[in-house]
């Protein structure tokens, strides 16, 4: 079932959707950014990307996938600018065989020019390991994707093949406290408070992934956190509930 061919179809069917979690300003609760995440409608149902991005990376149908998330990312973005004059940035997910591939930056470029869509509108979330294969190699592309504009973020921060010295090296804008750390909130607090005082002083904006509680977002407001994502807020929503709850509510 989930084969590269069964992958293809679903692509040329249109198989595929994107759900949208937004990302909150923890002091006004305004949104300032939300995080597009892939889904397969299959015979009425919805399969997670768990169960099928492992298949994609493994048959290297995530490239083409991949490709068909910039795409749709930015003509959303594009569409929420021209119906709702609505423009936080749409974060998406980017794979370690994608960060390998040659086209990426190109056709993330071309993508936000063809749709005239500012590059501050996208944001590319990876995670540490997936850089580690070719970091040299990763460490250009990122340069090449910021300063044409686009948005940084290291997913997961925390939980990946990481080194100090590469994050200081990575062009990076915002820092993503992975949804472990925060589920450890209040109790175990010294991982996030480690990780929000180095992204001070590198200074990046933190994301506090996985808030669920009310007690996580006191102890981040506390903290000085400033962004928020996880289910107390909401999880990831197809694009009209997202679009009737957060960009034209009445
Ligand atoms: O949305 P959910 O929690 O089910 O996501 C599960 C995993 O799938 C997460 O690690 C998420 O980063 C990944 N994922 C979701 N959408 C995409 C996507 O468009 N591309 C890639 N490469 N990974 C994605
Ligand atoms: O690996 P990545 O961080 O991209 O995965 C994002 C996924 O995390 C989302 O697709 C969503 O399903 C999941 N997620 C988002 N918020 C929460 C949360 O508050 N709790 C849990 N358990 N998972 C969450
Ligand atoms: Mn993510
Ligand atoms: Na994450």
């Amino acid at each position: 079932l989930r084969t590269e061919a069964s992958l293809h179809d679903a692509l040329e069917n249109n198989e595929f959707i994107l759900h949208f979690q937004p990302k909150l300003d923890i002091e006004t609760g305004a949104v300032v950014g939300c995080e597009a995440l892939i889904r397969w409608q299959k015979d009425g149902r919805l399969i997670s990307p768990a169960s099928f991005i492992p298949v994609a990376e493994e048959t290297g149908m995530i490239i083409q996938i991949g490709q068909w998330v910039v795409e749709q990312s930015c003509k959303t973005i594009k569409d929420w600018k021209t119906r709702y004059n609505f423009s936080v940035p749409i974060a998406i997910n980017v794979s370690s065989q994608q960060f390998l591939d040659a086209s990426l930056v190109p056709d993330i470029k071309q993508a936000a020019l063809r749709y005239q869509v500012a590059p501050q509108s996208l944001e590319i979330e990876i995670t540490e390991t997936s850089l580690m294969n070719d970091i040299e190699s990763a460490i250009i592309k990122l340069q090449q994707l910021k300063s044409a504009g686009f948005g940084i973020a290291v997913d997961d921060f925390g939980t990946g093949y990481s080194s100090l010295s590469y994050l200081r090296r990575l062009p990076i804008s915002t820092m993503k406290i992975d949804r472990g750390f925060v589920s450890d909130l209040p109790e175990e607090s010294a991982i996030a408070s480690t990780i929000l005082m180095l992204g001070k002083q590198l200074d990046l904006n933190i994301v506090a992934e996985g808030v669920e509680n009310e007690q996580q977002l006191a102890w981040l407001q506390n903290q000085g956190c400033q962004i928020g994502q996880g289910f107390y807020f909401s999880k990831p929503l197809p694009i009209e509930s997202f679009e009737a709850k957060y960009i034209a509510p009445n």
